[in-house]
């Protein structure tokens, strides 16, 4: 983790940095074609920051308070048994999801802003988990993250080789659900994204 925070997360900070720069530079100069180039460079550097500080920070020491999601999120574990059943469920049904997951992503536990659903969804690469969720009568909204996993390979394969489903398995331990709970019950999209709404509105 030490290694995927100081090097991998670091890497994304510095590329983007660097292409924000560019990014004025050719606003600047009012060179389109260059603008262009960028955009899909910084979504990628960008999206990068924004979904490991997203998942550093709901990450909690094993064996701590914010661990236990019984005590940490009973708000949130009443929902996520309404829409699977139990918390042991979930964990099962996000299981599948993390191990079906094909290439380089992100699984993450959405609610729609408004709160009124919940769902586990992927992204690939580096994207956020954007887009709406839920329809009908219930009503819907965009899409807010509540959890995410880095399934990278950079994410696992010091401690666990090949071994996706133990990584998956083990990341409950850490699990800050003290955290989760916050953003369950956060109303606006700046609650989630925290101190990133700053670089958010950049992007
Ligand atoms: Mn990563």
């Amino acid at each position: 983790m030490s290694l995927h925070h100081s090097r991998h997360h670091k890497t994304y900070i510095t590329n983007l940095n660097a292409l924000l720069v560019t990014q004025a530079e050719a606003l600047q100069s009012k060179d389109i074609v260059k603008q262009l180039e960028l955009q899909p460079l910084i979504k990628f550097q960008g999206g990068g920051h924004v979904n490991h500080s997203l998942f550093w920070e709901s990450l909690a020491p094993t064996g701590s308070t914010e661990t236990v999601p019984v005590t940490s999120a009973p708000a949130l574990l009443k929902v996520i048994a309404e829409r699977w059943g139990s918390l042991e469920q979930f964990k099962d049904a996000w299981t599948k999801v993390a191990l079906a997951l094909q290439g380089s992503g992100w699984v993450w536990l959405v609610k729609d802003v408004h709160g009124r659903s919940v769902d586990i969804v992927t992204s690939k690469d580096q994207d956020l988990p954007r887009g709406e969720l839920g329809t009908g009568a219930a009503g819907g909204g965009l899409r807010v993250p509540v959890l995410g996993l880095d399934m990278w390979e950079h994410a696992y394969y010091l401690q666990y080789w090949n071994d996706k489903k133990e990584y998956v398995g083990k990341w409950w331990n850490v699990v800050n659900w003290k955290k989760a709970e916050e953003r369950w019950k956060a109303e606006k999209i700046d609650e989630i994204y925290g101190s990133l709404s700053g670089l958010m509105s950049r992007l």
